[in-house]
């Protein structure tokens, strides 16, 4: 399959939702919030969603709220991310980052605003679907990915390992929260609502869970390698910072290595599905030839 236009199309569905859950207003918070929603990245958590609804036969209809509301979540945490407290970085999805252009106090506040949004946008959609059990239970797996014991907790990890001596352990234990957990919930939630068999289920968790740490390990090897406008924010920042990621650890060819490794144990969980899965392949294959086709 080409993957390309199959990305557009769904970022596209994406990107309508995204404009109707957070529609053009004049005040400052609601020109903040679309500022980082739009035009956005690659819109990869509500991808997934919709690709693990697909390869279990499911209706992409019923989890476009909930993917949606990943990257709701996804955007909110790159801002804070962004800030001066954090990773103090000044470019982001190819722009200045929020707190440069509309200060600090407002890309906080617009980054709370989006995380609320989509508990919102969840509930509704829950609503609509009579509170049925999957969309409440994708509701609570989304919640703790995103929270203390999720994404929240691989980032405070992540900063509490700066200017550290990192090993192996602590770097995958920080990946699997930070960038993993919503990853994880991504796929779960397309999976769930789609009333998966419990089989099938599994396997697609072990493949966003396989997936979910190759996309940090070539995200960090993009940073080592890569430039600013390849990657639409500041290229090796991590070694300035001294972060804990894989290059650091084990050096980038051996990254990618692990990363190819990565790649093959998520493709091996797939076997079973028909062609319906070969989105879920094919943007794993790309993501990491990103940084393996040398
Ligand atoms: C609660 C104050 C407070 C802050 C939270 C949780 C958090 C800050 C940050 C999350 C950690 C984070 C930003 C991880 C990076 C994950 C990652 C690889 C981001 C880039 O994702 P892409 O490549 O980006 O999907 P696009 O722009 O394409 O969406």
């Amino acid at each position: 399959m080409i993957l390309e236009p199959y990305l557009q199309r769904q970022r596209q569905r994406v990107d309508r939702f995204l404009q109707r859950a957070v529609p053009p207003e004049r005040e400052p918070l609601r020109q903040a919030m679309r500022y980082s929603l739009f035009p956005g990245g690659k819109r990869i958590r509500p991808i997934l969603a919709l690709a693990a609804a697909e390869a279990v036969d499911g209706s992409t209809t019923v989890v476009l709220p909930f993917a949606c509301a990943l990257e709701l979540i996804h955007t909110y945490s790159l801002i804070h991310d962004d800030l001066p407290a954090m990773d103090d970085d000044a470019v982001r999805r190819g722009q200045p980052t929020s707190h440069r252009i509309h200060g600090e106090a407002l890309a906080i506040l617009a980054g709370d605003a989006l995380l609320t949004e989509a508990f919102r946008v969840m509930a509704e959609a829950t609503a609509k679907l009579g509170a049925s059990q999957q969309a409440v239970q994708v509701t609570v797996e989304v919640a703790r990915a995103a929270g203390a014991r999720g994404m929240v907790a691989g980032q405070a990890a992540d900063l509490g390992a700066e200017q550290t001596v990192p090993e192996l352990p602590t770097v995958e234990w920080i990946h699997i929260r930070k960038t993993g957990a919503l990853i994880r919930a991504a796929v779960r939630s397309g999976a769930i609502l789609s009333s998966a068999r419990a089989d099938q289920l599994k396997r697609l968790t072990r493949y966003a869970e396989y997936f979910g740490l190759a996309f940090q390990v070539v995200d960090d090897i993009l940073d080592a390698e890569g430039s600013t406008e390849r990657i639409g924010k500041a290229a090796r920042r991590d070694r300035f910072r001294r972060k804990a990621t894989f290059p650091a650890v084990m050096g980038v060819t051996a990254a990618k290595e692990r990363a190819r490794e990565l790649l093959g144990q998520a493709l091996r969980e797939l076997q079973p599905f028909t062609q319906r899965a070969d989105p879920l392949r094919e943007i794993a294959r790309v993501t990491v030839d990103r940084v393996c086709t040398s």
